[in-house]
């Protein structure tokens, strides 16, 4: 019980500051947080869920008119920093060797928005699928020829604009059009991706988080 506290203690302290540290853009501390986190045990998936906590606190002051986009640079490079040692502790807690699926992941052409989409790949990694990860600012051309060269079964697009989430669209169409809709399951996702735009655009589903991607992604397989 009285260790159960410490932990509990402990993980506080450290996500509390690690989100600290994103908003005042502390790469290296940010680094050295993480480090001494998932050192102690901490569940990077914590650490991580504090530091998408920091940054949208910055994308709100952003939103507000108090930050300016110097100061989302600085955040999205300190969340970025820690990010390979989250993403090297979660391979290392990877349970399952074997492929779930193959899945091909981008962020949508016109957006460069690179964190959320890391994240939801490195999830499903983590979990045992196979990622092919096209990067940012994707064509619709690039991911039907990734698609078809991998022989995928997911697609994941992630959007983070409002005036970038129509290239999901734009994506459906063009699979539509080459007559390899039906082959693949495809999940959309980004920060202004609601259920309902999803279903209007065609997608297969959507989800608000990471850990929700990784769910539906279990839930197509398991469907199929
Ligand atoms: C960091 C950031 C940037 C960084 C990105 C750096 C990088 N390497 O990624 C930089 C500074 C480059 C940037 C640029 C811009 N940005 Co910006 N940015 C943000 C900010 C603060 C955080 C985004 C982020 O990383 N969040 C943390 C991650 C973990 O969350 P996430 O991306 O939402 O991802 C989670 C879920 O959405 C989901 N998910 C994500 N992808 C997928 C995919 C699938 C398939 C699924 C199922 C789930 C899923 O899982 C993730 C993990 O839980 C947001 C504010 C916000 N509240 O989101 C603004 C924001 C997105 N940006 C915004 C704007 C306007 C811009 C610029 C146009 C600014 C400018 N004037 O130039 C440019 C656009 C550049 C471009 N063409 O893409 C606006 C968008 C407004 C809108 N409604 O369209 C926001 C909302 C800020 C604001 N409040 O105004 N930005």
């Amino acid at each position: 019980m009285q260790n159960e506290k410490r932990f509990f203690n402990m993980k506080d302290n450290f996500t509390g500051q690690l989100e600290e540290a994103i908003l005042v853009y502390d790469k290296e501390r940010v680094k050295s947080l993480t480090e001494q986190a998932v050192g102690q045990g901490v569940d990077p998936l914590d650490c991580a869920a504090a530091l998408t906590a920091g940054i949208r606190e910055v994308g709100k002051g952003y939103e507000s008119g108090e930050l300016f986009l110097p100061d989302l640079i600085g955040a999205a490079n300190a969340m970025q920093a820690a990010m390979p040692i989250i993403n090297r502790e979660l391979k290392k807690q990877k349970k399952q060797i074997e492929s779930l699926g193959k899945v091909v992941i981008g962020t949508v052409f016109g957006d460069v928005h690179n964190i959320g989409k890391t994240m939801v790949a490195t999830l499903l990694t983590a979990e045992g699928f196979e990622v092919i990860d096209l990067g940012v600012n994707i064509r619709a051309e690039e991911f039907v020829k990734a698609i078809k060269s991998n022989d995928a079964n997911i697609l994941a697009m992630s959007a983070l604009l409002t005036t970038t989430m129509i290239e999901q669209k734009h994506v459906i169409k063009l699979l539509e059009q080459e007559g390899i809709r039906s082959k693949v399951k495809i999940m959309v996702g980004g920060a202004p991706v609601t259920q309902a735009y999803a279903e209007e655009m065609g997608a297969d589903g959507t989800a608000a988080t990471a850990v929700g991607a990784v769910q539906l992604a279990k839930r197509f397989i398991s469907n199929e």
